[in-house]
């Protein structure tokens, strides 16, 4: 069901300095990057590796736009860190069924719109041992021209 870590994403005060760090230290380059104001983050995308099912593992890391965003609340009160883990899976819908079904609270009656055209919905950390988990499916690969 859930068949990959799609990502693991991380609060920083400063995308473009973050971003440096990570290029710097272990060489990394964005993938990809974006703003997505319904989450209320600036976001890069890391991709470090692919992985069996298909997709691909990423860091993410995320700016606040806001700070009573989630990311702005949570810098406020923590400081900069490891702020969510994501699952990937290729059926978010079911996977957030299957695991409300289990008495897990999933935040959203319907999957929003993630990073890359992703669907995704989190879950409550609360009822996952403190560590806010997400659940992503990919958007499907762009129609080519044949
Ligand atoms: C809050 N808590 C956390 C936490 N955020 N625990 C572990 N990890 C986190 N990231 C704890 C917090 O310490 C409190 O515990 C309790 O939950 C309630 O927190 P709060 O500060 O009062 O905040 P709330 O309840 O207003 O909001 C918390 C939730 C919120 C999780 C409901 O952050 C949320 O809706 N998150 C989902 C959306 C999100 O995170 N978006 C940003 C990433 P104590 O102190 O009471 O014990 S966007 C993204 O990942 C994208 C776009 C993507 O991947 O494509
Ligand atoms: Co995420």
């Amino acid at each position: 069901m859930l068949t990959r870590i799609d990502h693991i994403g991380i609060a920083c005060f400063d995308l473009d300095r973050t971003v440096e760090f990570y290029r710097a230290t272990y060489g990394f380059e964005v993938f990809h990057s974006e703003v997505n104001e319904e989450q209320g983050v600036r976001e890069a995308m890391l991709k470090i590796n692919e992985t069996s099912d298909g997709g691909a593992s990423y860091l993410q890391l995320l700016e606040p736009t806001r700070e009573d965003s989630a990311v702005g609340k949570w810098l406020a009160k923590n400081g900069e860190g490891v702020h969510h883990i994501a699952f990937g899976t290729a059926d978010v819908d079911s996977a957030a069924g299957d695991i409300r079904s289990k008495g897990v609270r999933v935040l959203y009656d319907e999957p929003r719109i993630g990073s890359m055209g992703s669907r995704i919905t989190f879950l409550h950390p609360k009822d996952c041992h403190g560590v806010l988990t997400e659940l992503v499916t990919s958007a499907p690969p762009a129609p080519t021209d044949h």
